[in-house]
């Protein structure tokens, strides 16, 4: 489907160093660089479109748009995908309920997505793929699984062995109570009379009265979650490609399901080389969720007029793997450092640029290190302003470097 407009992304005139990101799966740092100098490439679980963009979500696509803009830096190419699940159901129960076409439902909150990502210039995926459109996809999948012996039905729905992969398990490292605690809370169904293993999921769901449906070899229904996500990435990028990220919510089942189907299909494979997970934000005490309505929309506070891009400085603040609660007082304080900062580039000579140059793309290539970045941008701007002691204006071509690092690296238009 379309994606949006990709902003200008100045090319810098140093490079970068190599990316490190905590990979979930070892629980470590890994350097994460493109096999035979290809492209890196980047798969990012897209939304589920029942509701607006809430601050949650565009905290998690602000944070992988670090990844795109750290690789670049470093000098490589990008390869990058994003799925929408315009079909699951949430988004079922939620046309349901206030009475919409799903189909229209999902379009109009994926429209509205892409019109917040580009105000908050977040980079576009290459390919932005959505469910239904992939169906295709996964049904080719099934059939790769089905000839692995991987897959068994209940009824009318078909599902996935997890004892089918001999990695089951190496993704998000659980135990198994853990395991079966989150497939209950996150869409599974451990407690299904007929199923080989409660922790074995869904891969195709056969038709239900007052549901959309799609013809297949197996029969009537429509593809599951996990496949859809599995069967978009391998398509788009190959059964082995560098970076699986999305929210930690998804860290088990989806991603772990994710990794067995394409890994079963290809044995021998690893589906990711790092799996990347971002924290959860929390408002009024808990995760902001749909299902919870706890949401500041990026849309509501786009519509009383706050800067898109102290939004993004608000949310730059955390790091993007850290859990954290939205509190509004931190984004009045962005919208006056914004103003700021655009004080002291505007003055032209400043503070000396180069090292806070190296400072920021060193703390993003260091698992996107986007608060040491900003500390770095901020001390400029007090030096140059002379916050705290005398203006220092040593540097006459220092505005110009800042607002490129600032724009490459961090995504902020100054
Ligand atoms: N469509 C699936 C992924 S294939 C999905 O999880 N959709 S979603 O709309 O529920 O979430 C979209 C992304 O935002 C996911 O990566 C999810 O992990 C992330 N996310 C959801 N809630 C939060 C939150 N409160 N804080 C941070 N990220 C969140
Ligand atoms: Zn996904």
């Amino acid at each position: 489907m379309r994606s949006w407009s990709a902003p200008e992304v100045p090319t810098l005139p140093v490079t970068g160093p190599p990316v490190v990101l905590h990979d979930t799966a070892s629980g470590g740092p890994v350097t994460v660089t493109p096999a035979h100098g290809g492209p890196a490439r980047l798969y990012v679980c897209g939304i589920t479109p029942y509701d607006a963009t809430h601050l949650g979500h565009a905290a998690t696509y602000v944070g992988f748009d670090l990844l795109l803009r750290a690789w670049r830096n470093a000098g490589h190419q990008v390869r990058y995908v994003q799925n929408v699940t315009d079909v699951d159901d949430p988004l079922l129960e939620r046309a349901t309920k206030v009475k919409v076409d799903w189909v229209e439902l999902a379009e109009r909150e994926t429209e509205l997505f892409r019109q917040d990502m580009q105000a908050l210039r977040v980079l576009p995926p290459d390919h932005y793929i959505g469910a239904v459109e992939s169906i295709p996809l996964a049904i080719e999948m099934i059939e790769a699984l089905d000839e692995a012996g991987a897959i068994y039905r209940v009824e009318s729905d078909l599902y996935y062995a997890v004892n089918a992969d001999p990695a089951f398990g190496a993704e998000s490292g659980y135990d198994r109570e853990t395991m079966l605690r989150f497939f209950g809370e996150r869409g599974g169904d451990p407690g299904r009379p007929g199923k080989q293993d409660p922790l074995d999921c869904v891969v195709w769901r056969g038709e239900r009265e007052g549901e959309p449906s799609w013809p297949s070899p197996f029969g009537a229904g429509r593809p599951g979650w996990h496949i859809e996500c599995a069967a978009i990435a391998r398509h788009h990028l190959g059964g082995e490609f560098e970076v699986q990220g999305g929210g930690s919510d998804l860290v088990f089942p989806h991603h772990e399901m994710c990794a067995g189907h394409a890994q079963v299909v290809e044995p021998g494979t690893r589906f990711a080389q790092v799996y990347s997970h971002a924290g959860m934000v929390g408002y009024d005490g808990e995760k902001m969720s749909k299902s919870r309505g706890n949401l500041v929309f990026v849309s509501a506070l786009r519509n009383s007029d706050i800067d898109p891009m102290a939004i993004r400085l608000a949310l730059l603040r955390h790091h993007f793997r850290s859990d954290w609660e939205w509190v509004d007082a931190e984004l009045f304080e962005a919208v006056d450092d914004v103003t700021r900062w655009r004080k002291a580039v505007a003055l032209g000579a400043g503070a000396p640029a180069a090292p806070v140059v190296q400072e920021v793309l060193a703390a993003l290539a260091d698992d996107l290190d986007a608060p040491r970045a900003v500390a770095a941008v901020d001390a400029w701007v007090d030096a140059t302003l002379g916050t705290a002691g005398l203006a220092d204006t040593s540097d006459p071509e220092a505005a110009v470097a800042i607002h490129a690092v600032v724009d490459a690296a961090l995504g902020l238009s100054l």
